[in-house]
C-alpha cells in the first residue's frame, strides 16, 4: 500500500516508517520537521493542521491510506491540544473524502479513558465499550478526534481504526509499563493489521503488547488481525520499585491523572 504517515519524524513515526517499508509498503512522510537521515521516498514538511497544505499533499500523491501520528504527545492547554489532534484529523479526513482515500489508522491514546479507575474492572480488563473518560486536555482531544473519525465513518464510509496506544517504548521502564507497554515490533504489527483488515468501519482497539499484566482487553485488536508477540513481563525483574508506582497503577492514565497536570484550559 502507498501510505501517508503523519508525524513521520516522531518517535513512533521513525519506527513505523522503517517497519512498514520492510513489510513492502511505500511510505510518504509528513511532518513539521524535515525527514530523518536515511529516509527514502517522498516527504512533505508541512503543518498537518493546515487544510490547504494537507490538500496539496493529497493532490500531489496517489495514496491508499493514512496513518495519523502527528500531534502533541504531552499535556498542553486546550487550544493547543485541539489543534494538534482534532484539527489535524479534520484536515486529513476532508482531504481523504475529496481524494477518495478510504482508510485511516489513528494514534489515539490510553489517556482517552485515563480517568477510569482500575478497581472493579470486569475481569480486570478495560474493554472498548466504556464511556470516554479522559484524564487531561490531551485525552479530551483524543476523544474528540475519535468522535470525528466515527462521524466520517458514518457519513462517508471511511474505515477508521483508532488505536489507543499505551506506552510506546523500546523496552518497559517503570512498573506501569508491565500493563501499558507497546513494543516497537508490535506497533508495526498493529498498524499493518489496522491498514489491511477487511472493512473494519469505525473500530477502536487498545495498542499494547501481549502483556501478561495488561489492564486492557486485546480482543478488539485480535478481531482485526492484530496479534501482539511481546510481553513486558519478561522485563519485570529489571524494573525499579518507585514510591509513585501505587498511584500510577491505580488508574488507567497513570501519572497523567495527578494534580500536577491540573491547569486552566485557556
Ligand atoms: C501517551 O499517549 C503519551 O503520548 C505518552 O507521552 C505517554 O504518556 C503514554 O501515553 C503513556 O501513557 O505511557
Amino acid at each position: 500500500m502507498r501510505v501517508l504517515v503523519t508525524g513521520a519524524a516522531g518517535s513512533i513515526g521513525r519506527v513505523l516508517t522503517v517497519g512498514l517499508t520492510d513489510r513492502g509498503h511505500e511510505v510518504v512522510g509528513l511532518d513539521l520537521l524535515p525527514p530523518p537521515e536515511g529516509h527514502q521516498g517522498s516527504w512533505h514538511t508541512v503543518d498537518c493542521s493546515d487544510p490547504d497544505a494537507v490538500a496539496a499533499v493529497f493532490a500531489a500523491e496517489p495514496l491508499d491510506a493514512v496513518v495519523h501520528l502527528a500531534g502533541v504527545p504531552v499535556e498542553e492547554d486546550l487550544p493547543t491540544e485541539l489543534t494538534a489532534h482534532v484539527l489535524t484529523t479534520a484536515a486529513l479526513l476532508d482531504a481523504m473524502v475529496a481524494s477518495d482515500v478510504t482508510r485511516i489508522v489513528y494514534a489515539s491514546s490510553n489517556h482517552a479513558v485515563g480517568r477510569t479507575p482500575r478497581e472493579g474492572l470486569p475481569g480486570g480488563l478495560l474493554t472498548t465499550d466504556v464511556r470516554p473518560r479522559p484524564d487531561t486536555f490531551y485525552g479530551t482531544a483524543k476523544v474528540a478526534a475519535e468522535a470525528l473519525l466515527s462521524l466520517y465513518a458514518d457519513r462517508f464510509g471511511i474505515d477508521a481504526v483508532a488505536c489507543r496506544i499505551g506506552s510506546f517504548l523500546a523496552q518497559p521502564e517503570v512498573r506501569r509499563n508491565l500493563a501499558t507497554w507497546l513494543s516497537h515490533d508490535d506497533c508495526v504489527r498493529m498498524v499493518e493489521a489496522a491498514l489491511t483488515a477487511p472493512a473494519p468501519g469505525f473500530h477502536v482497539l487498545y495498542g499494547i503488547s501481549n502483556n501478561a499484566g495488561a489492564w486492557w482487553d486485546l480482543e478488539p485488536g485480535r478481531a482485526i488481525g492484530y496479534h501482539p508477540q511481546d510481553d513486558a513481563a519478561e522485563w519485570a525483574d529489571r524494573l525499579p520499585d518507585r514510591p509513585e508506582d501505587e498511584q500510577e497503577n491505580s488508574v488507567v492514565g497513570g501519572p497523567f491523572v495527578g494534580e500536577s497536570f491540573y491547569r486552566p484550559a485557556l
